[in-house]
Formats: structure tokens, sequence, C-alpha cells
């Protein structure tokens, strides 16, 4: 169809861009191209992924680091059911998204690519809006970015494409954008019932956690916890995706979760209460409740709950924003004599290893734990680290000296391979900084075109994986229980051969002592590479040593 006036795709195309949009995850087909070359028009940055999975992964880390809405667009049909993982990923992780997702033309009665997309999305947790009368298309936009705003979590449209060619009848002008319309909200504080009530169980703890979430972070809460935590001579941890808030705090004993340091489990089992600022209390958070066995819980929290994934989480609650409760908080208390943080304590946090297990390493492969300590010493500290999955996780997330505002980690589905994805939403976000990401080999073949993606979009990713040939929480698990680990055991396929096919750098780190000089190689060459740390699967987690005591 020719017409010299805009069509409806313009419109909707506009109405992105009135939002702000400015980044945009895509991968074109028949129902979404028109819009997504428009879009780019208008200014926005595409990022052209091989996968639509990677785009939503990548907008959600988007989304988490620029504290934006994430824009991500696929095509109808085959180009929506790719996004099957990616959804409930960003649903348990409560991040707001806007997908523009094609529909199959309503003008025939069979199209190849057909296929009912509301029940696959709405399956997934994430809200699904079908917009089939243009004149209300561009309210229809901007509702969507308040709902994905307001209730934190992904809103796809679709919009059959046949209708997106249409000439557009309405009126030039496009509605406000939801910035206009999204109330202002000041900081809630404590009630003074609950603050009094609180107040009393914190005076009669003896040992007290201050714990942080990702909620204690959004509201500005870090410094106000440190505060509370002196106050009653108590000592700070955090959960695992709010990592390093209080990174160098002498008695900060760090991750409170199946990735604790062995300090961190025998600080909270000492605890006798855990105060959880701006956490969801997540089954991990706790270990499924075995990590403070002798604490009351006392949250704070905008929206506490008392039952969190299928356990009793807290029985006390402070219903404030996470800075103003913590501030409250510290008032009421009376100062106290530190029994608890000593001088011995603060030196045992800082130089007992997070897991001191003995393993007998093979000759030519690493100890996985030696590779993260010589990484932490070697990467500059300005880097964005990106942490993966897998059983390698755990030891990437023991880097003492790096902040929060420099780490993400997004784990609620518990999907392997978005490792890449993620690191390419953070350089998006980022644009200054160069993004290191930290992944298991069997995390980054599941995804390794995007490799392709990062050359052709120049992102500064550099990717370290700990290969050890194969599926280790698998083959870790199957051996705790006498099994046969074939089915996960997989050799070394070549990772830096295989960068270099897609026009990336690529490495193998036969030595630790080389990781310094690459690392300047690697800042001056100011492109993308892959790294190649071959380790030893012998050494084990201690996530899975208790999870399967063999
Ligand atoms: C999408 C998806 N498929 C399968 C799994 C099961 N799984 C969990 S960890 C893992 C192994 C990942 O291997 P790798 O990335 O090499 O990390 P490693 O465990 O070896 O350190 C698998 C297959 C999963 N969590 N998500
Ligand atoms: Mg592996």
């Amino acid at each position: 169809m020719s017409s010299a006036g805009p069509r409806v795709f313009d419109i909707l195309a506009r109405a992105f861009a009135q939002e702000g949009v400015d980044v945009c995850f895509a991968l074109l087909g028949d129902a979404n191209m028109s819009w997504a070359t428009r879009l780019a028009e208008q200014g926005c940055r595409m990022i052209y992924v091989r996968h639509e999975h990677c785009a939503v992964a990548a907008a959600m880390a988007y989304a988490r680091k620029s504290g934006e809405i994430g824009i991500a667009t696929v095509t109808c049909g085959p180009g929506l059911t790719q996004l099957m993982t990616a959804l409930p990923a960003a649903v348990r992780a409560r991040l707001p998204l806007v997908v523009f997702a094609g529909e199959a033309p309503l003008k025939s009665g069979w199209y190849n690519q057909g296929i009912d997309q509301a029940p696959f999305v709405i399956a997934t947790g994430a809200a699904y809006h079908s917009l089939h009368l243009p004149e209300r298309m561009p309210v229809a936009v901007r509702d969507a970015f308040l709902q994905a705003r307001r209730e934190r979590r992904p809103v796809v449209i679709g919009v059959p494409f046949d209708l997106q060619d249409r000439p557009w009848i309405g009126p030039e002008d496009l509605p406000p954008p939801s910035s206009a319309l999204l109330p202002r909200l000041s900081p809630v504080p404590a009630h003074s019932d609950d603050l009094a009530r609180a107040a009393e169980l914190a005076a009669k703890a003896r040992r007290i956690v201050v714990m942080a979430g990702m909620g204690a972070v959004e509201a500005g809460a870090g410094p106000a916890c440190r505060a509370l935590a002196e106050r009653c001579a108590g000592l700070l941890a955090t959960t695992l995706p709010a990592r390093g808030l209080f990174h160098d705090d002498p008695f900060s004993i760090g991750v409170a979760g199946g990735f604790s340091s062995e300090m961190a489990r025998a600080c909270l089992g000492e605890a006798d209460l855990v105060i959880a600022v701006g956490c969801s209390l997540a089954h991990h958070n706790a270990d499924g409740g075995k990590l403070w066995p002798g604490a009351r819980v006392l949250q704070i929290d905008l929206d506490p709950v008392t039952v969190s994934q299928g356990r009793v989480a807290a029985e006390s609650h402070l219903r404030a924003d996470a800075r103003l409760g913590v501030e409250a908080l510290a008032e009421a208390l009376p100062p106290r004599t530190p029994d608890w943080r000593s001088a011995d304590l603060a030196l045992r946090l800082r130089t007992t290893p997070a897991d001191g297990a003995r393993f007998e390493i093979e000759p030519g492969l690493h100890d996985p734990r030696e590779v993260v300590a010589a990484l932490e010493a070697a990467l500059p500290a300005d880097w964005e680290l990106v942490n993966s999955s897998g059983h390698c996780s755990f030891y990437f997330a023991q880097m003492p000296s790096r902040p929060q505002e420099r780490f993400l980690t997004i784990r609620e589905y518990g999907a392997i391979g978005n490792g890449i994805s993620f690191a390419m939403g953070v350089a998006a976000a980022r644009p200054d900084r160069t993004v290191v990401m930290f992944d298991g080999d069997g995390s980054l073949l599941m995804h390794v075109q995007e490799l392709d993606t990062i050359r052709r979009h120049r992102l500064k990713i550099l990717i370290v994986v700990l290969n050890d040939g194969a599926y280790g929480s698998e083959i870790h698990k199957l051996r705790a229980e006498g099994l046969s680990d074939q089915g996960a055991v997989f050799g070394r396929p070549d990772l830096a051969a295989i960068a270099r096919g897609f026009g990336v750098g690529g490495d193998r780190v036969a030595e630790l002592s080389a990781l310094p000089a690459m690392v300047s190689r690697f800042s001056e060459s100011g492109g993308a590479a892959v790294w190649d740390v071959p380790i030893s699967d012998r050494v084990v987690s201690p996530v899975i040593r208790r999870a399967h005591p063999s």
C-alpha cells in the first residue's frame, strides 16, 4: 500500500519515541519491521540481536541498570513464542518492559505464523494488549508504559501488521506521554506504632544483622543501613542482587543466601534478629530457612510479607520507605556496647576465604577460586560486572572489592544462557563503560550467536568463561547421587577460536599470571573478546556440597 500521509506504524513509532525510548532491542520480521524502521528514524538506538529471547533478556538488564523501561520488539508467531523463557524471568525480577510484537494480519482467514499470542504471554505473568482499533493506539501505548512502570512487569503490545500498514486517519497530535501522568510519590514514613514495636524488638536482640535488598538500593538506603547496623553494634549483609552495597564496610558479611561465605554463614547462625530492608525474602536469600535458624526477622518494606515463596519469612514488619524506615528505627534505638563487632571479627571477615575446602587439581587446569581471585586483582575498578548462571556463578559472586553499582545479576527464574544478553543490556545502558561478563561454557554456548550482535554494534564486552567442559551444576549433582554424568559432559570446544570466528577477540587463559597484561591489551583494543579459562571439574561449590552431601 502506498500513501503520502502517515500510516499507523508511523504513529505507533512516534508514540514510542515520545515515551523517551532511546534504546530498543530488536529482531525484525513482517509484523514489526516497518514500525522498527520508523522508530530508528526517530533517533532510537536499535540493537539488532540474533535471537528474540536475547532481545527481551537484554532489555531486562537495560531496565535494571538504567532505571528506565526496557524496550524490545519481535515479529508475530514464531518471534513471540521465542520469549517464553525471557518473559517469566522479567516478571519474577519485577522488571518493567514494553515489548512491541506484531500480530498476524486480520484480513486473511489463514496465516502460517498466526497463533493465539495472548495465552502464551499471560501464562508468563506478563500483560498482553491486543491493539485492534487504530484511533486508540497512541493512548494504548501510553497506558502500556504506565502499566509497566506501575506494576513493574513486562507489557506486550500486539498489533496486526495489516492494521499497522493502514493510512493514519486520526489527529497528528499525540496524547501527552506517560511521564506527564505519573503520580509524584513521596517516600512513605513509618507509623509511630510500628516503629515502637520494631524498636522494642531490636532493643531486646543481642546479635543483629541488617540485610539490604534491591528495595534498599533503589531507595538509597545504603548509608542509613550502615548507620543502623552501627547503632545496634550489628553486622551488615545483602541479598545477591544487592551484593556489594556495603563492600567497603569492615562489618559487612557479604551475601546472605545460598552464595554466602563460610564466615557469613557462621555469623548468620549466631544472629537473633535479621532486619531485612527492601528484601522480598526469597527462598534463596534465606537458603530455604536454614541460614539464620535462631533469628527473628523484622522486615522494613513498603509492601511487607509474612509468607514468601512458600515459607514464613518475617514475623515482624515496619511498613515504610526503606531509607525513612531505617533512619527512624536507628533514631529510636539507644546506642549499645559493641560486643559482636570487634577488630578480630573484622579481620576474619576480611581474610577468611569464602570456601576453604581443598581439591586436587589436574595439571593444566585452574581452580575456579584462584581464577576469580586473580580476576578480582586484575580487572579495573570501574568495569561493569555481570554474573550469569550455573555452578561457576558462586565463584564469580565472590569479588569483595566490587561495589553494587558496578554489579548485575538477574537469577529469579534460574535460567542459564542469559549472561551474554544481560551484558549487552548493561553495555547499552552504560555506553561509556567496559562490561565484563562471567559465564559458564554451557550458558555461553546456549546463545553464543550474540557474539555477532556484540561485534556489529561495537559493544565493549569481555566474556570470561569458567570452562569445565560440562554442565557443572548437573555433573556435580549426578555424581553426588551416584549416577553417570555422561549426559552433561561435553568436553571443551575451543571457545577462543569460536569467538574469533565471530570476528571478536578470543584467548585461552593458560596462566593466571598473564591476566594483568591481557587486561591491558583488551583495554587498548576497545573491542570485545572471549577468554576461555579451563578449570577443573573436581572443585565442587559449597552450594552443591550442602544440597547433595555424599
Ligand atoms: C534454560 C535452562 N536450561 C537448563 C537449565 C539447567 N541447568 C542449570 S545449571 C546448568 C549448567 C550450566 O552449565 P555452564 O554454563 O557450563 O555452567 P557450570 O554449571 O558448568 O559452571 C544447566 C544445564 C537451566 N537452569 N536453564
Ligand atoms: Mg560448565
